[in-house]
């Protein structure tokens, strides 16, 4: 357990658990909780004895229920360009580590709240789990990724009818748009999240790395250029002592034995 004060981190074997732990505020992101999480997922990416992380919300609510809108209530607007508001979240470790990570959605995903979720590598929901970017309600627009994570993952008319509505979306409709990847029961989502999460970790630490880069360049290069890095990508990979091992144990009948390198 950490000496966080607004998420609570828990090494479980190779998988690091983040829980945003402000339930009073259905885990509203504030600064001291996007210092506290940069921070948290800096450690994980340099911990080598860790090969996955869960990211969930604490009570049985909500997940994050947006950007702290108390925080920002009074903030002039001067301020928030001065500080380049929200920056952190694109520009960190949060956002960009390179180890795999999966967000545990067990409630409201709202605003912010979604945008971290879509941060992650893939989301498992539980099936009261609500997404929606109500921004617009509050004279704002989403601010940390959601006008295009969202258009990227459900497509133009899904994300349009979110942002421009401010609806949410339930667990159902987000699986079948391609939001989540899975939708469990509420009392299942931490025992579903942490299975998948052991899974990579058991993987070949360089070869899961390398996986997670190669998707989410898919949507930052054309086919082509996505079509050679995930060649070249591929052709480093065969480098490894994990390719050797992984390709004799197969052939041998048995597990391997990997090296993560
Ligand atoms: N920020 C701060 N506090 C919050 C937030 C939030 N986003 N959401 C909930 N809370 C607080 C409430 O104020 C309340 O606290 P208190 O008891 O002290 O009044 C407590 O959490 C419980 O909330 P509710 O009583 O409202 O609970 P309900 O079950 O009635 O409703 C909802 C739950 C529907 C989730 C409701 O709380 C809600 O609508 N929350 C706000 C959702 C929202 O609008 N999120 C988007 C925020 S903006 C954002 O994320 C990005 C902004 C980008 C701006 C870009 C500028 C550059």
């Amino acid at each position: 357990m950490s000496t966080y004060e607004n998420i609570l981190v828990e090494q479980r074997g190779a998988v690091t658990l983040v829980t945003l732990n402000r339930p009073q505020a259905l885990n509203a992101l504030n600064s001291a909780v996007l210092g506290e999480l940069i921070d948290a997922f800096a450690a994980f990416q340099a911990d080598d004895s860790q090969r996955c992380a869960v990211l969930t919300g604490s009570g049985e609510k909500a997940f994050a229920a947006g950007a702290d809108i108390k925080e920002m209530v009074d903030k002039p607007s001067v301020d928030f360009f001065l500080d380049d508001h929200f920056s952190g979240w694109q520009s960190d470790l949060v956002s960009r580590t390179r180890k795999p990570w999966i967000a545990a959605v067990n409630g409201f995903a709202l605003g912010g709240g979604c945008e971290l979720a879509m941060m992650a590598d893939f989301i498992i929901a539980a099936d009261t789990a609500k997404f929606g970017q109500p921004e617009i309600k509050l004279g704002v627009a989403p601010g940390m990724g959601g006008s295009q994570r969202l258009t990227r993952a459900v497509g133009k008319a899904k994300a349009m009818d979110m942002c421009l509505t401010g609806r949410m979306m339930d667990a159902e409709e987000a699986e079948r748009s391609g939001l989540v990847s899975r939708v469990v029961p509420l009392d299942g989502l931490m025992e579903e999240a942490m299975k998948a999460a052991e899974a990579i970790a058991g993987m070949p630490a360089m070869a899961a790395m390398v996986n997670k880069e190669m998707v989410d360049k898919a949507f930052e290069t054309t086919l082509e250029q996505g079509l050679l890095l995930e060649r070249r990508l591929f052709q480093i990979l065969t480098a490894t002592e994990d390719k050797v091992e992984g390709m004799k144990a197969f052939v041998e009948k048995r597990e391997a034995n990997w090296k993560g390198r």
